[in-house]
């Protein structure tokens, strides 16, 4: 049979009773509304297998072609790590001292951040995302992958609630430009480019929350109903 006429029953879906569902909903609304983007990390050591477990969650995430056009470096070398934040903050302190521009400025300024990124040595992990463009299921290199920007995203997504889900804290970080990380991370320019990084670990104990971060946007705000 060829593989386009090959379907299988969908055999692991679970429907839950309707009271059910809208508990579980709240209770997802609820545990997620916990996570915050963390600026200072504990250096307690978290076991490999979680973040392996965490990028497998992430890698089940839907994607153009299902082309899984995404690949994750997890860091936990000392060495590394020290690499990505020298680099890192060379970036950041031209961005901060004016590439930014005002207007980005003033909007950063409520989150207090800065050019000094002691984190990205302390958290035990750091996770590299990198984006493909091209290679298909099978890697080769050569098929074209569709939307990836979108996939990669998504991915990226299930990576972080599956690090909060496991009790981790974690922060997206953008240095800019990533090409940077690449190099450090061993990884081929024509392959991969630099998605985002994501820097996972333990809250450290003093960890704060901007208050300009717990300001999340109302249902009404964000959604429209279209009803009968
Ligand atoms: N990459 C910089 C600047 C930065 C940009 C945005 I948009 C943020 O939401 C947070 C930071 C940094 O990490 O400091």
């Amino acid at each position: 049979m060829a593989v386009e006429d090959q379907h299988h029953p969908l055999t692991d879906f679970i429907e839950y009773p309707p009271q059910e569902m809208a508990t579980r909903s709240a209770e997802n609304f609820a545990h997620l509304k916990r996570r915050h983007s963390i600026r200072s990390f504990s250096d307690r050591p978290v076991a490999k297998e979680v973040i392996e477990n965490c990028i497998r969650a992430a890698g089940t995430a839907p994607s153009g072609a299902n082309h899984q056009p995404w690949h994750f470096v997890a860091i936990n070398s000392a060495e590394v790590k020290g690499q990505i934040r020298e680099a890192a903050e060379e970036l950041e302190r031209s961005f901060y001292e004016g590439r930014a521009g005002q207007e980005w400025l003033d909007a950063l300024k409520p989150l207090g951040t800065g050019a000094n990124k002691p984190y990205l040595e302390k958290a035990p992990w750091l996770i590299a995302v990198f984006s493909q463009k091209k290679g298909g299921l099978s890697n080769d290199g050569e098929q074209t992958n569709y939307y990836v920007h979108e996939s990669v995203g998504i991915a990226t997504g299930f990576l972080i609630q599956a690090l909060h889900n496991a009790g981790l804290g974690t922060l997206t970080h953008t240095p800019k430009p990533m090409s940077f990380l690449s190099k450090i991370c061993g990884r081929d320019n024509s392959i991969d480019r630099p998605y985002m990084l994501i820097v996972t670990g333990y809250p450290a104990e003093d960890a704060t929350i901007p208050e300009h971060a717990m300001c999340k946007k109302s249902l009404e705000e964000i959604a429209t109903f279209l009803e009968d």
